[in-house]
């Protein structure tokens, strides 16, 4: 099994280096037809270059449109980023990835996204020929329904309660996830604090991953500082492109610790 992209998580989290993802939801963004000059799509992959972005996350927990192969072939055609799968149903895998985010719901109850899903589409994952990164997915309340909570049909982790946050992703760290991602939902009122990062984070080894709702590059530097590896941006860029750079800038200042 492929373990290039999961290998540059690991020594980046061994050397302090903290990573930037930009979410890129196939649904919001269209590849370029010949009447055009640019895209949205182009747009992103041009100040994500510049700015020295590590990863691009691609999917979302409910994806209308069909075009996810061709979102994924344009970004790998134009741009050495790494393209990592985020699906939010097992329809969202495209062959010309990287790797993918095989998500389970630790935070909830919902059997079907805890393991169900995974049985059926096992067959087709592994036939996908994708690096699978095997992640621990946990859902914090951002202070009001987001759309992976109504389609999860699952409680959310409430903000405050460090400690159940904590034990999840211990547990799931001990059943072999190799990631952990704490999110509170894309375009979250209130994105997940830095008290359950350093929580979360104190007590895993793997690599944590933190989105949702984060919409500048104080809160992102500060997450990192409490123990995030790798934070997430999405619904902030789609509004306003340019702050790709400052977030990356601000992502990539945190010290390296020694
Ligand atoms: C959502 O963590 C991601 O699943 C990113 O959230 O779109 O709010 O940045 P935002």
């Amino acid at each position: 099994m492929k373990q290039g992209i999961y290998q540059s998580l690991q020594l980046r989290k061994k050397e302090g280096k903290k990573s930037f993802a930009v979410l890129i939801d196939p649904d919001k963004v269209s590849v370029r037809t010949h009447s055009e000059n640019t895209s949205l799509l182009d747009e992103l992959i041009d100040l994500s270059l510049a700015a020295k972005v590590d990863y691009f996350l691609v999917g979302g927990s409910l994806v209308i449109s069909n075009h996810l192969d061709d979102v994924v072939q344009y970004i790998k055609a134009n741009c050495g980023i790494p393209v990592i799968l985020f699906p939010g149903s097992p329809n969202q895998v495209s062959k010309y990835a990287d790797a993918l985010l095989y998500l389970s719901l630790i935070s909830g109850r919902n059997a079907e996204l805890l393991i169900g899903q995974h049985v059926v589409s096992a067959p087709f994952v592994k036939m996908s020929g994708l690096e699978i990164m095997p992640t621990g997915y946990m859902v914090v309340d951002g202070g009001a329904p987001t759309t992976v909570s109504y389609i999860s049909n699952a409680s959310p982790i409430p903000s405050d309660k460090n400690e159940i946050a904590m034990c999840t992703a211990m547990a799931g760290e001990m059943l072999g996830m190799r990631l952990i991602y704490m999110d509170s939902g894309s375009g979250a009122k209130r994105p997940i604090t830095e008290s359950m990062i350093e929580s979360v984070a104190g007590n895993i080894e793997v690599p944590l991953i933190v989105g949702g709702g984060i919409t500048n590059p104080e809160k992102a530097y500060l997450n990192c500082k409490s123990g995030a590896d790798v934070i997430v941006v999405g619904n902030a860029i789609e509004k306003d492109a340019s702050l790709i750079k400052e977030m990356a800038a601000a992502i990539h200042s945190v010290p390296v610790k020694i």
